[in-house]
């Protein structure tokens, strides 16, 4: 049935007709063929019918039928990719340096490279690399974690919006570093900067390109910042994110350090940090009751499954994240994760899920639609974006990604010629890569997927 938008008939910019497959609140998966959406000069997807109705759509809407763009048999498209978290300034070591837990991987490896954020030709250097790369890789959104410097962090800001990603991005927060002690920042610093970052991020206007408030993690952060930080997101009503309960012997340090809160949870509580804008990376060891306060605050979770079996971690239970309704998406979280890629987080995601049934055969193990859902939708709800994108509803933005699951030279075979979307759907994410990836789009503008190295 013909679903349209309640806006005033805007110009249609773009018609596609061919296979949809996205996921509602209702179902993980939902298969739409032969249907045709339109998208509006706004980049908003004004319209979407069945094919049949072809003749009565362009009536309504004004627009030619021979202008339509059929998608070919071996394409679909599906919603664009959300990274709920990755750690730009952690690209140019991805894929190295997994030899260590948490703390220590930070102290030897991260701490080093993130401070030479101050050359700002170094920055323009790694950011335009994971902008590009992440958006070739189908990533639409992503939720960017800098350094703790300010201008760098502008500049992820101009990048991302040079390149057409729809980006939350926040400059770092830490005056705690005992290990590198160059890479820190006194708490008047941390805050004056913070709001300096925000101001001038605002002030450019980005359409799509947004500051998100950053303390790093309980242990970077003194708890005098941790609470200014939470005034600063309250006053300026802004998404916060920060790390939580990744790693045991982190869990075990936020309790010396912080005695009088009851749990690492009520930490980011008590500090306003934890609101209906809150997204949280890992959680892997967060208790019950901890998910309760998440569901009541409306903070959601970002699952980073490759980082937490790089890093060994733990393993995030998902199924009982979402059994306490607690928002969630998948995130990257490169360089912890050794991938950039969001196919490879929806991969690891399933493994994870398959480890927890092989420690407990009765355990509920994630379908491959739900995983889906998380790395679309889900993260859309985790970032507080999904009045604007995640999936395919009508007055939301067209961000999508043209599937080609023939593309020559591409990664994967067909061997039979009919098969079920669904079946081609689940070969794409389990197989598939950025050459099956031939158009990706955002807020209704095609961007450049192009393959020569940045
Ligand atoms: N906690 C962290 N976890 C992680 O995976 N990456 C980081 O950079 C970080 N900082 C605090």
């Amino acid at each position: 049935m013909m679903a349209q938008s309640d806006r005033p008939a805007a110009t249609i910019a773009n018609v596609y007709r061919g296979t949809f497959m996205h996921s509602t609140q209702k179902t993980a998966l939902e298969v739409l063929e032969d249907e045709l959406l339109g998208v509006d000069t706004d980049g908003k997807i004004a319209f979407m019918g069945r094919g049949a109705e072809l003749q009565t759509l362009s009536q309504t809407f004004g627009f030619n039928p021979s202008e339509v763009t059929q998608l070919a048999k071996d394409e679909f498209f599906i919603p664009g990719l959300v990274d709920t978290h990755i750690h730009a300034c952690q690209y140019s070591y991805a894929g190295t340096a997994l030899d260590m837990p948490l703390l220590q991987w930070l102290n030897t490896y991260t701490f080093p490279v993130e401070s030479q954020f101050t050359d700002l030709n170094f920055a323009q250097r790694v950011y335009s690399q994971v902008v590009k790369r992440t958006l070739r890789n189908g990533t639409t959104t992503a939720c960017y974690f800098t350094s703790i410097h300010t201008d760098a962090s502008l500049l992820l800001g101009k990048l991302a919006n040079d390149f057409g990603q729809r980006a939350l991005v926040g400059k770092v927060c830490m005056d705690i570093n005992d290990f590198v002690e160059h890479y820190k920042e006194t708490t008047q610093e941390s805050q004056d900067e913070t709001c300096r970052f925000i101001k001038e991020l605002l002030d450019k206007k980005y359409p799509l390109v947004r500051p998100v408030v950053t303390p790093r993690f309980a242990l970077s952060c003194k708890e005098t910042l941790l609470g200014e930080l939470g005034a600063i997101a309250k006053k300026h009503n802004l998404p916060i994110q920060s790390h939580i309960s990744e790693n045991l012997e982190e869990v075990k340090l936020v309790k010396q350090l912080f005695p009088k809160y009851a749990s690492y949870t009520d930490v980011y509580l008590k500090n306003n940090l934890l609101t209906d804008k809150t997204v949280m990376a890992h959680g892997c060891h967060l208790s019950d009751e901890e998910l309760v306060i998440f569901k009541e605050t409306g903070a959601s979770l970002s699952h980073c499954p490759n980082s937490n079996i790089s890093l060994c971690s733990g393993l995030l239970d998902v199924r009982n994240v979402l059994k306490h309704q607690v928002k969630l998406g998948l995130g990257t979280d490169v360089a912890g994760g050794y991938s950039a890629s969001m196919l490879d987080a929806v991969r690891r995601a399933r493994d994870t899920s398959k480890v927890l049934t092989i420690q407990n055969p009765n355990y509920n193990t994630l379908t491959f639609e739900e995983v889906f859902r998380l790395a679309t939708l889900g993260g859309s709800q985790a970032l507080s974006l999904d009045g604007q994108t995640g999936n395919f509803e009508v007055g939301k933005d067209f961000d999508a990604l043209r599937v080609n699951v023939a593309a020559p030279g591409g990664p994967m075979d067909l061997s039979v010629n009919s098969e079920e979307p669904k079946i081609i759907l689940e070969k794409f994410l389990n197989l598939g890569d950025d050459r099956n990836i031939a158009e990706v789009y955002v807020a209704g503008r095609k961007v450049s997927v192009g393959r020569t190295n940045p």
